[in-house]
């Protein structure tokens, strides 16, 4: 068999300039959602599809596919991708490294003229951080059917700008439909955002699943006033409250489950000033477990400790939960290719499951899906100083170029 390898010296080239966008002086980027920075990000990588002579659609979230044809046209296609929004100063790797790889592999079968049976689609997915505009995996949410078009559409960040209108703006509005192609089989590489790849040692993590996670908006509602004349017991302070459900998410995480994880990540207070009793207090609740009774438990106690809290103070609240993804194992055969892919490049590995989310969940609805994992250091990520080595994403590279070459020519 004809062998394709990656060519590291385009790789890294590719991968430099892609942190050159939205760079920030501590070394990471900030290229939010449907950002001015997310779209030259995005033009950047549609010049680069097209450059390796791929068949470039954007559909009506801006999901944006590179196709590499097969001898059977008709053939469903292998796809493979991640996304390239990132954190509000967030760090290089997070998503960029899934979608460069995948650009890399089809790029390493043209150069050995390696022809598959298959099309291989590669894709960036909109929106997968969450964090301009909630929930995340905004993009390959609406192409599995999880969300609507309309309901992402509307979608809102802090400055009351629509997801729609946003993308509108960008230039990224597709006219493809967004909505679920016949896939033959989903790989994504990413950097694991954990520690575990490099406690152990080794450059490969084959990923069964991922862990199910609750997210929830909430606004406790009180009564602004003076900080200084108002007596203790006449108060209604929506930040207490806050502060008393921040405390319980810690004692639930301690006795609800080994893997479980709580976080209160956004904090908004008003009026926020040194001496005004905080009147309202919208606030953030992101759960994950990869047992879903564990978290369907946390999401009850922590509804039950938000009514006591508002109880306690006197206070109205509003609870949204904007988010549900169950926990789901990846499939099977899609891990083995994986795991096999790893031997045939000869490298060690471990098997793990996730804690962070990608779009490779939802993908796992409509397709057979597994991820692969490369080391972050020191377990680093939503952080500028995320850092993964460059040999470990070449070597995750050249897995994923064996399992795609795999599946794409059955
Ligand atoms: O929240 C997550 O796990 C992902 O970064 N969207
Ligand atoms: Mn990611
Ligand atoms: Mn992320």
């Amino acid at each position: 068999m004809t062998s394709a390898t990656i060519d590291d010296g385009r790789f890294r080239e590719r991968f430099d300039e892609f942190s050159r966008i939205g760079a920030t002086d501590a070394g990471g980027v900030n290229r939010p959602s449907l950002s001015d920075e997310n779209r030259e990000a995005r033009d950047t990588l549609v010049e680069w599809f097209r450059e390796a002579g791929l068949e470039v659609r954007i559909d009506e979230m801006g999901n944006i596919f590179g196709r590499r044809e097969g001898r059977d046209p008709s053939a469903a296609p292998v796809v493979s991708g991640s996304h390239i929004d990132s954190q509000y100063n967030g760090g290089r790797y997070d998503g960029v490294v899934g979608v460069l790889s995948a650009l890399e592999v089809v790029e390493a079968l043209n150069d050995a003229g390696v022809e598959t049976k298959r099309p291989i689609d590669v894709v960036a997915w909109s929106d997968e951080e969450g964090v301009r505009f909630q929930p995340d995996m905004l993009g390959s949410g609406v192409y599995t059917g999880v969300f609507d078009l309309e309901y992402a559409y509307d979608r809102e960040d802090k400055d009351g700008n629509r997801f729609g209108d946003e993308l509108e703006r960008i230039g990224y509005k597709g006219d493809e439909p967004c909505s679920a192609d016949d896939i033959h089989c989903y790989f994504e590489l990413h950097v694991e955002q954990g520690p575990f790849l490099e406690q152990a040692d080794l450059s490969v993590g084959v990923v069964e699943g991922v862990f199910g996670f609750s997210w929830m908006n909430v606004a406790f509602e009180g009564q602004a006033n003076h900080a200084g004349p108002t007596p203790m017991n006449m108060r209604h302070d929506a930040f207490v409250a806050t502060a008393d459900v921040t405390k319980a998410v810690r004692e639930i995480t301690a006795t609800e489950g080994t893997d479980l994880v709580g976080t209160v990540g956004s904090v908004d207070v008003w009026p926020n000033a040194i001496n005004v009793i905080p009147e309202r207090v919208e606030f953030t609740l992101d759960f994950r477990s990869y047992d879903n009774a564990v978290v369907d438990a946390a999401v009850e106690r922590i509804e039950n400790e938000i009514q006591w809290a508002a109880d306690r103070e006197g206070l109205e609240y509003e609870l949204e939960e904007i988010m549900r993804v169950d926990a789901d194992p990846f499939d099977d055969g899609c891990i083995e290719t994986v795991a096999n892919a790893a031997e045939d490049a000869g490298c060690e590995y471990t098997r793990l499951v996730s804690g962070a989310g990608h779009d490779a969940n939802y993908l796992n609805k409509i397709a057979p899906t597994s991820m692969i994992f490369v080391p972050s250091v020191d377990g680093i990520s939503h952080r500028e100083s995320e850092y993964t080595e460059w040999d470990d994403i070449v070597t995750g590279a050249d897995v994923l170029l064996r399992a795609i070459r795999e599946r794409a020519s059955e």
